[in-house]
């Protein structure tokens, strides 16, 4: 990947497609994103402003001021209760402002409508898994468009973050406990969403798409994702799942080792063992591989992999060890 403003090229190019974006501000694509957008303006300029009065102010005096041979010290004022009042007052009334504002926004964007669509998200080292109500499970999060979407959201290891700058949504996916999260997307499109908690060396690559569907095609997209072990061949079905299930971070399937090793020419050649031993890449070792990755450690690699134990099928498993077979020249 070659970084592009410090962004990996891929993250970056849903960004660019989407024309609505400003220089600094990425699409606001979420129904709470002008209002958060809004603020930050709003207390930027304040800002801008008062920067400006002060240092302005601060040179004037500077030069008017300034100690001058023949100058005598000119009798100060003691205080003047119109300009006191003046500083005082406006500032408290713009601190008010941002308050009232800023809470009432926070409290539209930590409080889920009933009546949203629920999808339960898991961060793990280095992905995102997203399960929908029927079960299935996909490594992008697919949401249709002007509904809103609860996500409930746990971590497999350790402290993650989840964020869609589209959508100005990030919230900590902490191990142990669930969060929360919500937003309502109100243009269809593809938009990032990162990992903004600094979660191990591959913390960068933490990144998936979402996907909002036009109206009417979520339910057609669910569908159709869910069945794909009825409708395809086992191989096929496998190599889906390889993508789907996450597999893609961290093992290649052109020869390049990437945190694990690569799959191709696995299946059926023998695999040096971190302890010294020797074992046959047949269907049950890569079955075990799969299931109880801290079982047998590959001589060379750390014991990084998750478990997929009660989170992938006994299909499923025939159907990527399928897969494999077919990476194998
Ligand atoms: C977080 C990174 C990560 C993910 C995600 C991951 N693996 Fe692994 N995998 C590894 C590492 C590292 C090893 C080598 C160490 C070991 O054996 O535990 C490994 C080992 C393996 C092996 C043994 C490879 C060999 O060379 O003998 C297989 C097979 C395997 N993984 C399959 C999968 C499949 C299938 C998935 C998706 C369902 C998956 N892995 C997801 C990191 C990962
Ligand atoms: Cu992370």
């Amino acid at each position: 990947m070659i970084p592009y403003l410090g962004l990996p090229v891929n993250a970056c190019r849903s960004t660019l497609a989407q024309a609505d974006g400003s220089l600094f501000m990425p699409p606001q694509a979420s129904s709470t994103a002008p209002g958060v957008d809004w603020l930050f303006s709003f207390i930027l300029y304040i800002a801008c402003f008062f920067f400006l009065l002060i240092v302005v102010l601060m040179v004037l005096f500077t030069i008017r001021y300034l100690r001058r041979p023949g100058r005598q010290a000119e009798k100060t004022a003691t205080h003047n209760l119109a300009l006191e009042l003046t500083w005082t007052l406006i500032p408290v009334a713009l601190v008010i402002a941002i308050f009232y504002i800023g809470f009432t926004t926070f409290m539209d964007m930590i409080t889920p409508p009933d009546d949203a669509y629920e999808v339960l998200v898991t961060g793990q080292k280095w992905n995102w898994l997203f399960q929908y109500p029927n079960g299935y499970v996909d490594s992008d999060l697919h949401v249709p468009v002007d509904v809103p979407v609860l996500l409930v959201m746990t971590s497999e290891d350790v402290i993650h973050s989840f964020y869609i700058p589209a959508f100005r949504v990030k919230r900590d996916v902490v191990p142990g406990r669930y969060n929360k999260t919500w937003f309502h997307a109100t243009q269809p499109g593809e938009y990032t969403i990162f990992c903004a908690e600094y979660c191990g060396t591959k913390h960068s690559d933490m990144l998936a798409q979402c996907v909002v569907h036009k109206p009417g095609e979520f339910e057609r997209w669910l569908e159709n994702a869910s069945n794909f072990l009825d409708r395809m061949s086992p191989a096929d079905a496998g190599r889906e799942l390889y993508k789907r299930q996450g597999c893609a971070q961290c093992h290649s399937t052109d020869g390049s080792v990437r945190i694990g090793p690569t799959l191709k020419n696995l299946f059926a050649r023998d695999r040096p063992m971190r302890d010294g031993s020797t074992l046959p890449a047949d269907e049950n070792y890569l079955r075990e591989a799969i299931l109880e990755p801290q079982a047998a450690v590959v001589a060379g690699f750390e014991s990084v992999m998750p478990t997929y134990k009660g989170r992938l099928k006994d299909r499923e498993i025939t159907a990527i060890i399928e897969y494999i077979k077919t990476l194998s020249d």
